[in-house]
């Protein structure tokens, strides 16, 4: 019997959904940074094996805020929810579960059933790990939650991944194969390669401009014959203010350098193309506050 599963994946920012979202795909669907909100969209990871197709859906970290776009982002993971057969939920044992842990649980406990809610505790490998606390809020939290549904594992080792994976299989029901089994994302390659420049603007700005930073492909070319083609890419980085700008480009463009070095590097392990990458920074002022931006990603 073929099983088949949509999993919304839910969880705090940085509880660790895109690391997990990566590690079960074995490749790079999602990105990730230690800044928290870094991801912005619903995305697909598929798993296929004998057994069936797991279909997950990360969806960006549920929160406390009450700004356009955070609620433009907790809207996505609600909806995330909604579709879903199964719910995965995860929740950062190195973290003490507080208010916010509690809005996650009651958005999860409004939308999804019980029989089809599986929990794992991330980041065990880390050394301030505290499961036995996690455990306890979610047993008080979720009552009568069945201990063969709270899995232990870590999405940076990948211990623990195969038993969730069995769980989820578990509870999966018979259902067609969604997509090809070579498949592990559904994501255009445009937006793969945005993803990855944005990846690389968080991690090395992360001090000076967490988050005031969209990037659009604004045209993408396979040109060249030969066994390997080349891809050129001219994308932009857009800056919420106009002096924004001068931080992403840097001193003598120092910056725009390593972000477009870090990004090529990363973009060489994910396609076989030669990557050519012509960056631009442009300031689009309230970016953020404006709806046809914010619906493209969101
Ligand atoms: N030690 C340890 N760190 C982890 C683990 N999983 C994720 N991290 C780290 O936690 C940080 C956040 O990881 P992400 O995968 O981006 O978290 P996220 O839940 O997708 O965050 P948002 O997209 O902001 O909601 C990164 O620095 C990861 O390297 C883990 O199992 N162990
Ligand atoms: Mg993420």
């Amino acid at each position: 019997m073929f099983k088949s599963a949509f999993v919304a994946l839910v969880g705090r920012p940085s509880s660790g959904k895109s690391t997990l979202l990566n590690t079960l795909c074995g490749a790079k669907v999602s990105i990730v940074s230690p800044v928290p909100q870094t991801t912005r969209n619903s995305i697909r990871g598929i798993v296929t094996e004998k057994r069936g197709q797991l279909v997950f859906i990360d969806t960006p970290g549920v929160h406390l805020s009450e700004k356009k776009m955070n609620r433009r982002l907790r809207a996505a993971a609600e909806q995330g929810l909604a579709g879903a057969d199964l719910t995965l939920y995860l929740i950062d044992a190195t973290r003490k579960p507080g208010a916010e842990e509690q809005l996650v649980s009651d958005v999860i406990q409004k939308s999804a059933w019980q029989e089809n809610l599986i929990i794992a505790v991330n980041k065990t490998d880390a050394a301030p790990a505290d499961c036995a606390t996690i455990e306890e809020f979610v047993f008080s939290t979720f009552n009568g939650f069945d201990r063969t549904r709270l899995i232990m594992l870590s999405a940076l080792t990948g211990s623990g991944t195969d038993a969730l994976l069995d769980a989820l299989f578990d509870r999966a029901h018979e259902g067609p194969q969604y997509y090809d089994g070579d498949c592990y994302t559904d994501q255009e390659i445009p937006f793969r390669i945005a993803e990855i420049i944005r990846e690389k603007c968080i991690v090395h700005l992360r001090e000076e401009l967490p988050h005031c930073i969209h990037v659009i492909v604004e045209d993408a070319e396979l040109r060249g014959g030969g066994a390997v083609g080349k891809l050129w890419v001219r994308a932009s980085i857009l800056t919420e203010r106009e002096s924004q700008k001068g931080m992403v480009v840097g001193k003598g463009g120092s910056m725009i350098r390593k972000i477009r070095i870090a990004a090529l590097q990363e973009l060489k392990k994910i396609f076989e193309w030669k990557i050519e990458l012509d960056l631009r920074v442009k300031s689009a002022p309230d970016w953020r506050q404006r709806d046809e931006i914010l619906s493209s990603f969101v």
